[in-house]
């Protein structure tokens, strides 16, 4: 399965909720694309996801149907490592130690954090600070090389960077320092309702995202009900926030230009336009959605993918782990 002379590539999902199109072109998408070209670590952040509160069997529904849809989504469970992250128990035992080296301010000037903090104000808790911490353990732990992430975790892979620098100064070379790598099109698909800002899993408005999941007349009716803009021009521009989003949502499953969608809706009207991007999305989604449905009818094998998964991943995390504990004078016996 692994090739010495491929670069390792690593990243995650969280289990936090139905998974948007959003993350399917920001994230899954390209994943398939690259398992050709490097040793792939793909997990389901389960640990991150309970930052947030989670119900527990959601929680636990969830994270298989994530494993199944990776599989859906054409990610070869005989090509990569596709594990739960919370299976490794390194992952939690080197962000222990990160948190040691990583500075409480640092941590409040996340982003994320004080989105979230503001979001789940009642539930501003540790782990949530800790956030990044994790996610820089999970990328370290398996020298990664490149980091395929939607632009909002560009902050988080910065700061996994700074990590890396600062550990590998204070205890000699130790982590490899990864580079995130952000796909263009399609690297920000905005919500259907308000387009200016990213479409989300956990949007309490379910108008305003569309899932994996949704039916054929569920994905039809909320394009059917996304803002538009004052005009009635079918054209990508800074002004014209709603009808951009739309124009980027059909050329990524499309396979085409934004220039090009233009193109093909010149003289129309939004009501044809909200159409062909609602019929475009939904017949790219079938296949998948049936393929997840199949594969969760059989949770043996994807149990069996999973404790695979795991223990691969385990042995490389420990390589890492073991190393750390050592630099930093951790007793480990004579
Ligand atoms: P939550 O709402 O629970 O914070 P989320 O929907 O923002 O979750 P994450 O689990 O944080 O999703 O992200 C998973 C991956 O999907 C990340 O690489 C992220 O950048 C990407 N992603 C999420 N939303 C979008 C989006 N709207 N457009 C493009 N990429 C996205
Ligand atoms: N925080 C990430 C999910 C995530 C991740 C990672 C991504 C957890 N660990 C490691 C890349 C690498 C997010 O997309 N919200």
């Amino acid at each position: 399965m692994e090739q010495a002379t491929q670069k390792v590539l690593y990243s995650a999902v969280q289990p936090s909720g139905n998974l948007t199109i959003g993350n399917y072109v920001g994230a899954i998408r390209n994943w398939v694309k690259l398992q050709h070209e490097f040793t792939c670590f793909y997990a389901i952040a389960d640990l991150h996801a309970i930052t947030v509160r989670q119900i527990p069997a959601e929680l636990r529904r969830h994270t298989l149907e994530l494993a199944a849809l990776y599989i859906a989504c054409g990610i070869d469970p005989e090509k990569c490592t596709l594990y739960v992250q919370s299976h490794v128990s390194a992952h939690a035992e080197l962000a222990w130690i990160l948190n040691t080296i990583t500075y409480v301010g640092e941590m409040e000037r996340m982003t994320q954090f004080k989105d979230k903090a503001a979001k789940h104000a009642e539930n501003v808790n540790m782990g949530l600070m800790a956030y990044p911490v994790l996610m820089a353990a999970d990328i370290l732990l398996y020298q990664a090389h490149v980091v395929p992430v939607g632009i909002d975790q560009r902050q988080h892979l910065e700061i996994t960077r700074d990590i890396a620098t600062r550990f590998n100064n204070r205890y000699g070379e130790t982590f490899r320092i990864p580079e995130a790598y952000i796909v263009k099109e399609g690297a920000k698909i905005g919500s259907l309702q308000d387009p200016v800002h990213k479409m989300s899993k956990s949007d309490e408005n379910p108008n305003a995202s569309v899932y994996m999941a949704d039916d054929r007349d569920t994905i039809i009716r909320k394009f059917k009900r996304a803002v538009t803009d004052s005009d009635n021009r079918i054209v990508a521009s800074e002004d014209k926030p709603g009808v951009t989003n739309l124009l980027n949502i059909y050329a990524s499953f499309k396979g085409c230009t934004v220039a090009e969608a233009e193109k093909e809706f010149e003289g129309k009207g939004y009501g044809d336009f909200k159409l062909a991007v609602g019929e475009t999305v939904a017949d790219a989604l079938a296949p998948i959605q049936a393929e997840q449905k199949r594969l969760l009818a059989d949770k043996a094998y994807l149990s069996e993918i999973l404790a695979r998964g795991a223990q691969n991943a385990a042995y490389a995390a420990r390589k890492t782990l073991s190393k750390v504990q050592r630099k930093i004078g951790l007793y480990r016996g004579e």
